[in-house]
């Protein structure tokens, strides 16, 4: 019976200390929430804003070829701000608000983790750290950041801007689907140079042992 007890408190130890930074229940997570420890660089917090972001498919409507979207795609703020986050899933899917690039002794793996299954609301805080920077944001379930759910926050006017981001940047590749003729094209031109020089070479070399073995 004590051992029992002993080994329950022990599991309870072990599992609070290793998802110390996650608050999970039936609707939704929170991983790496951060309210409280000023990063390194920052002697205090320079200002507190209050984010509220939407996620849904009606958020997508506004652009060509998409399906989901946050209601915004870009944030900014300034260096050292405490963001307090309320995330807000408009779909009966899941959805995902996820920064990364954070710094890894504040923020596990780098990053800040909001996950909602269904309709519903979730509260996060974290405080960013000095450096001008261009954080990426997007929802990691497959394919919802491919069809629309990318945004970029930035820190102090950020170091650029992300590809892909809906209504801010140019994807990478038009469509990743369609076969890219233009490389086909070009390729095509250099295999078809190539193939001349070697056959004209070549030409030239077999004539020439030709007449060498006359
Ligand atoms: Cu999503």
């Amino acid at each position: 019976m004590k051992k029992n007890k002993f080994f329950i408190a022990l599991l309870l130890t072990i599992s609070q200390s290793s998802f110390a930074t996650m608050q999970m229940d039936e609707k939704g997570m929170v991983m790496n929430a951060n309210p409280d420890n000023l990063p390194k660089d920052c002697p205090q917090i320079s200002e507190t804003v209050d984010l509220t972001i939407h996620a849904g498919h009606k958020y997508a409507t506004k652009f060509n070829d998409k399906m989901f979207a946050f209601d915004q795609q870009q944030w900014d703020v300034k260096p050292c701000a405490k963001i307090n986050i309320t995330f807000i899933n408009d779909d009966q899917i899941r959805h995902q608000f996820m920064i990364h690039g954070l710094p890894g002794y504040l923020y596990p793996d780098g990053m800040l983790h909001l996950e909602l299954y269904g309709e519903g609301e979730l509260h996060a805080s974290l405080i960013m750290p000095s450096q001008k920077k261009t954080y990426l944001v997007h929802c990691e379930l497959a394919q919802h950041a491919e069809k629309g759910m990318k945004a970029q926050l930035k820190v102090g006017g950020g170091d650029g801007d992300l590809p892909s981001v809906p209504g801010i940047t140019s994807p990478i590749k038009e469509n990743p689907y369609l076969f890219d003729w233009t490389v086909f094209k070009l390729g095509g031109i250099v295999i078809l140079f190539a193939i001349s020089v070697i056959t004209i070479g070549g030409r030239g070399l077999i004539m020439r042992y030709f007449d060498r073995h006359k």
